[in-house]
């Protein structure tokens, strides 16, 4: 019996001795293949954030945000399945919630009204709705609707490009009248999905008015403003692309207190967000424009407006960039 034991630990201590000498081998050699992305270049990373190599190392990785219907099919059903199994998993369902219950807890004048804190909240809220949705699967990111592509027929559902499509790619379709508008095909269909309870429960509705967004041309201009006219940049975008795409969707976009619940809604100020992203891609000067001044916390959050002006550099280590 002694003897056995005897052979048990010498062959542990042997066992021992070569896992570290292999471990040491690994790293010799794993170490060279890390170096293999070229010096400063963009790689993307196992989570699919867009990374720079520095000396071997992936550092400076961005969310990258892109255009839904732009996705690839298999794309764009990673990102509504993600956001299905958010709104319903008892493990996520609590994160969800209390991204509405932020949106029901603001004024909206306050929210939407003024240029306070239109923007900065409304980027906060994208990385906080961005989170839970990682963790799932660390590869998404909240997409953006570019709405002035299709400013004349945004309201097309038959084509694989369109938002609206009933395929489990899209968002499905405009709700059926005869039925209180509740959107009846596509993965949130009445049947398959459902408002929560703290914005009134039910199914998803949209009502369409079929009237045109601003185009492409209109945001170009917008874009343009100079930097003395901040408050008619956020003006335009606040009034004139914010309000009339929550109007003309309907239903459940329309009201405040229902409408992050609709899941077309951050693809929605996501683009807005890319608005102000890329005014702000203009210089520091606009970049850091007007914020600085609001001297009170975003509501529901214990950050500053200010601190969500430098996308490079989001509070929690987080950096986002919009493709185009
Ligand atoms: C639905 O949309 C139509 C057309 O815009 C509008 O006239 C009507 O009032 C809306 N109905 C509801 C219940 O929102
Ligand atoms: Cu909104």
């Amino acid at each position: 019996m002694k003897l056995r034991h005897y052979w048990f630990i010498v062959c542990l201590i042997i066992a021992w001795i070569a896992s570290e000498g292999s471990q040491e081998w690994n790293k010799d050699h794993s170490e060279p293949s890390l170096k293999e992305c070229d010096e400063r270049s963009l790689v993307l990373n196992t989570c699919e954030e867009q990374c720079e190599c520095n000396n071997g190392k992936l550092t400076s990785c961005y969310r990258v945000r892109k255009e839904f219907t732009e996705m690839t099919i298999e794309e764009r059903k990673r990102y509504i399945n993600t956001y299905k199994l958010a709104s319903v998993h008892p493990l996520f369902k609590k994160d969800y919630e209390k991204m509405v219950r932020f949106h029901l807890n603001v004024p909206d004048h306050l929210l939407h009204g003024t240029p306070t804190i239109f923007f900065p909240w409304h980027r906060w809220f994208l990385v906080e709705f961005e989170n839970p949705l990682r963790r799932i699967d660390c590869r998404v990111t909240v997409p953006y609707w570019d709405w002035s592509k299709v400013a004349h027929h945004w309201w097309g559902e038959s084509e694989i490009q369109d938002l609206w499509n009933s395929g489990d790619h899209g968002f499905g379709g405009n709700g059926n009248e005869a039925n209180g508008f509740c959107v009846e095909n596509g993965p949130f269909s009445k049947d398959k999905w459902r408002i929560l309870d703290v914005s009134g429960g039910g199914c998803l509705k949209r009502n369409f008015t079929k009237s045109s967004f601003r185009d492409a041309e209109h945001v170009r201009k917008t874009l343009s403003l100079p930097l003395k006219d901040f408050f008619r940049f956020d003006q335009i975008v606040r009034n004139e692309y914010h309000d009339p795409t929550h109007a003309r969707i309907g239903g459940t976009m329309m009201h405040p207190h229902s409408s992050l619940n609709a899941p077309e809604m951050p693809l929605h100020h996501s683009f807005l967000d890319k608005i102000w992203y890329q005014w702000q891609k203009k210089g520091d000067d606009y970049k850091y424009a007007y914020f600085k001044s609001v001297t009170f916390k975003l509501p529901g959050s214990e950050y500053y407006g200010w601190e969500w002006m430098d996308s490079n550099n989001l509070p929690g280590d987080v950096k986002v960039l919009y493709t185009d």
